[in-house]
């Protein structure tokens, strides 16, 4: 280790990827610290170590889910012969539901901890800001200020929720900080956004029953296949989720009960009023960066996002790296934040030379019937190589499982984009419904591995499931022939 300095790798930010880079570089003998440190949020939420995905981000997202769709199988069990008691009467407790997700996160931050330790990795409750390129300043719970030399530092602070500058937004909102963690039952509640997250919150929160609203400024899923986004919200209002279309919020007020007066501005610019008790804003996310304090070392922020621009994950300043969130036009996704902390930690102390590749990464939106996909959007693949070279294969199909309760199955739908002359390989995946993020995590390891539209098809099927749709799929849109399964 270099005597200059106290640490080979000083981490800022204990989250995903922070924490993979650093216990794969103790793990290649590196002297290692990370600092983390949670700054409460608007209405006062706080955490423990292991950052967004653990504490309020996937973790608990996947367990409410997991939670919602428990419900729904209650109502779908009678028709199975389950002697289930009157499914009106079946509530969910919403207290017993957020302990549950609380425990199970404190676990998680118990044995992160003691990970910690066990690998000898100096850790720092403390929030940390450039002094110069080699040293940090981490200010403690107490305000005490402790410095920290290293010769390489990790930028990996993540990003939090963006709150919109209307009156009432700071004081009556909250995000998806607060939701797992609410003490009170939402109840009708207002989600203002509709990225991945406001739909999935908005998703969950309607099969818990509570009364749930979309407010849509522009379009649904910005940056995903539209045809996909739109049977999502689609099927979403189908399931009793109300969705108003071109809409800003313009003012939060309380009321004398407690509840909360949301005024909003139509496309046409006429006001509308309703009241709600959550109004959950969930417009996007903003890097950490400038609490660093960039400018005490130079470090450049891209100007419209504040996000950090790197070459193989290293910054302008060259000993200084930065993965995951803060990651100019990289997908904000824990996979891809572990990834490449780990990938680059080798090639810090392992001698390696191999790099994150970012194209590819498959993920799904955990809307109350999922979402999964990997690869190129129609309309990505057709802006990029013209409509002439691309075909689009599609179809609806009805899984086995829906048929005994009768479930609606109008936007069970999967589609493939793939070129269309050559070796007709596949560019895209496109997967809605039960458990579509292990349906489409195999698919992506075949598109990793070059998947052409050939093999796809003398791919034999596993039946009866739901992925097997995909080697069955043979219609498309070009034909104009009926995507509904003919069956
Ligand atoms: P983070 O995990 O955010 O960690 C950064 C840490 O650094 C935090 O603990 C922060 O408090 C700390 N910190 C910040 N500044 C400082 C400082 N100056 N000093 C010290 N510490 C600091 N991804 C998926 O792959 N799948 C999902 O299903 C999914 N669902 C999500 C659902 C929600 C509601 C949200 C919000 C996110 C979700 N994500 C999901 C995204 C995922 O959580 C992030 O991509 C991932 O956590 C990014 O990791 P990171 O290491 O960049 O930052
Ligand atoms: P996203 O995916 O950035 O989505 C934000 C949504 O909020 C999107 O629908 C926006 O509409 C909408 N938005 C943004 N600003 C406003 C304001 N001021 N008022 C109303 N609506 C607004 O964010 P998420 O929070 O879902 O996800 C966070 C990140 O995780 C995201 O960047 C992903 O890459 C991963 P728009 O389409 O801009 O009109």
């Amino acid at each position: 280790s270099d005597q200059k300095f106290m640490y080979d790798l000083l981490v800022i930010g204990g989250g995903s990827g922070g924490l993979a880079a650093a216990k794969e570089a103790v793990n290649l003998g590196a002297k290692v610290a990370v600092l983390d440190f949670v700054t409460p949020s608007p209405r006062g939420t706080t955490w423990g170590l292991g950052g967004t995905c653990v504490n309020v981000g996937c973790i608990p997202k996947k367990l409410m889910h997991q939670a919602a769709l428990l419900g729904e199988a209650i109502h779908e069990s009678a028709a199975y012969g389950w002697q289930v008691p009157d499914p009106k009467t079946i509530k969910n407790d919403w207290q017993a539901l957020t302990t549950a997700v609380q425990n199970h996160i404190k676990s998680v931050n118990w044995v992160t901890r003691v990970e910690l330790r066990t690998k000898k990795i100096e850790y720092f409750n403390a929030l940390g800001y450039f002094k110069d390129q080699h040293t940090i300043c981490g200010k403690m719970k107490n305000g005490e200020e402790k410095l920290f030399t290293a010769k390489n530092i990790l930028i990996a602070v993540g990003g939090r929720p963006r709150y919109p500058d209307i009156p009432g937004a700071l004081e009556y909102g909250i995000s998806s900080d607060d939701i797992f963690s609410l003490e009170k039952a939402p109840g009708k509640t207002l989600v203002i956004g509709a990225g991945y997250i406001g739909l999935e919150c908005a998703g969950f929160l309607n099969s818990l029953g509570y009364d749930a609203t979309v407010m849509v400024r522009s379009i649904v899923l910005r940056g995903f296949d539209q045809q996909m986004a739109n049977t999502i919200a689609q099927e979403m209002e189908r399931r009793g989720v109300h969705f108003i279309y071109q809409a800003k919020p313009s003012k939060i007020e309380k009321q004398t009960d407690g509840r909360l007066l949301v005024n909003w501005v139509d496309k046409e610019r006429q006001t509308h009023q309703d009241i709600f008790d959550t109004v959950l804003f969930a417009i996007g996310r903003k890097p950490l960066t400038e609490e660093l304090k960039p400018e005490n070392i130079g470090l450049q922020l891209v100007p419209e996002t504040a996000k950090i621009e790197a070459i193989d994950e290293q910054t302008n300043i060259p000993n200084v790296y930065a993965v995951g969130d803060v990651l100019h036009k990289k997908p904000e996704l824990t996979p891809v934040a572990i990834h490449a902390g780990r990938l680059l930690a080798r090639r810090l102390f392992g001698n390696s030379t191999e790099q994150m590749d970012y194209v590819n990464v498959a993920t799904t939106v955990f809307s109350p019937l999922e979402y999964g996909c990997v690869g190129l959007s129609e309309e990505a693949a057709i802006a990029i190589h013209g409509e002439d070279k691309i075909e689009i294969y599609h179809a609806y199909y009805k899984p086995t499982e829906f048929f005994i309760p009768q479930k609606d199955v109008s936007n069970c739908y999967i589609k493939v984009v793939a070129f269309r002359n050559g070796d007709q390989r596949v560019l895209g995946m496109h997967f809605i419904g039960p458990n579509a993020g292990e349906v489409i995590q195999g698919f992506a390891a075949a598109i990793k591995c070059n998947l052409t539209f050939p093999k796809l098809k003398d791919t034999v099927g596993i039946h009866p499931t739901v992925a097997e749709e995909f080697t069955r799929i043979s219609v498309t849109k070009r034909s104009g022939l009926d995507p509904k399964p003919q069956s």
